[in-house]
């Protein structure tokens, strides 16, 4: 096992309480029978010295589908109860509309082995109680972003109002009706299908929106290849989240940013890059982190 690069890092890490730690994606579960450990959730936890008993653990969504274990990782955060609190991101949701039948199966999804366990309804019925936005010690965390028009007290709101059409038991109708990119922005006047797509696609695929917050999704590259009359989200002026510490993950070409109020973690570990988790612990942070194998090729 890789057992001295994973101690030197613990080292480097003071023992200190910890009071939650974000984790981006892709969460892999290694088989503790292999010699080989894969960079994962497990390898990750003794990186970070993680304890349920004293730790919280918020994950920042795709929690599937992002990596070759989606079953194990399921399983594994199902266990740490309430240790670990868990965002939906897209593609977390993509797993919940394939497995009601109202999508097919990407030929690059990696959902297969979870779809058919076992426990399969139950991790499912687990992964659809898990929140779409959530606030933390002050920090707000969304899997992709928010639009500039909602303060911090919208987004938790909008985002309680859509969990019980994705938490009912026949959910079919909801899952048929999320996908879409329209409408493009939001307006207090939206309805129904309408209003529902609206907030999941700014809180799960948002990268970038215009300055009157009209998304655009066709763009997946980082920042640099802005469309014109496009920015990130989190640069549109009067933005009225701007005064609230946001982290989100999703945006695996934008890469780690960390400013005072701004906290992106997904540094692209499916593509080969690292798997990073930011240490909060009252106003420090401390940034951790591990090397991941690629296990995804762009565009596959
Ligand atoms: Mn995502």
């Amino acid at each position: 096992m890789a057992k001295a690069p994973l101690m030197s890092v613990r080292m480097a890490i003071s023992k200190k309480s910890i009071q939650f730690l974000l984790v981006s994606k892709h969460v892999t579960v290694p088989d503790w029978r292999c010699a080989r450990l894969r960079c994962g959730f497990e390898a990750f936890a003794l990186t970070l010295d993680f304890s349920p008993s004293r730790d919280q653990l918020v994950l920042l969504g795709d929690l599937v589908n992002r990596g070759p274990d989606s079953l194990a990782v399921l399983r594994r955060l199902q266990a740490l109860g309430d240790a670990a609190q868990c965002l939906l991101g897209n593609h977390d949701l993509h797993a919940l509309a394939v497995a009601c039948g109202v999508r097919p199966a990407h030929t690059s999804d990696t959902l297969h082995e979870l779809l058919a366990a076992p426990d399969a309804a139950q991790l499912l019925d687990w992964l659809r109680w898990r929140e779409l936005a959530i606030v933390k010690d002050g920090i707000l965390m969304v899997h992709a972003g928010v639009l500039p028009s909602w303060d911090t007290t919208k987004v938790i709101a909008l985002s309680a109002a859509i969990m019980p059409a994705i938490r009912q038991k026949d959910s079919k109708n909801f899952f048929q009706s999320m996908y879409g990119n329209a409408p493009a922005a939001w307006s207090e006047d939206l309805q129904g299908q309408a209003r529902q797509r609206v907030i999941i696609n700014a809180l799960t695929r948002l990268r970038f929106c215009s300055a009157s917050g009209e998304m655009e999704f066709a763009t997946k590259e980082g920042t640099g290849a802005a469309p014109a009359g496009y920015m990130p989200w989190f640069d549109v002026p009067g933005r009225l989240t701007s005064n609230t510490t946001i982290a989100f993950g999703h945006w695996s070409t934008l890469g780690l940013v960390n400013r005072p109020n701004l906290i992106a973690l997904d540094t692209g570990c499916v593509w080969g890059g690292c798997l990073s988790a930011m240490q909060v612990d009252g106003g420090r942070r401390e940034l951790i982190q591990v090397k991941c194998e690629q296990s995804q090729k762009p565009n596959a």
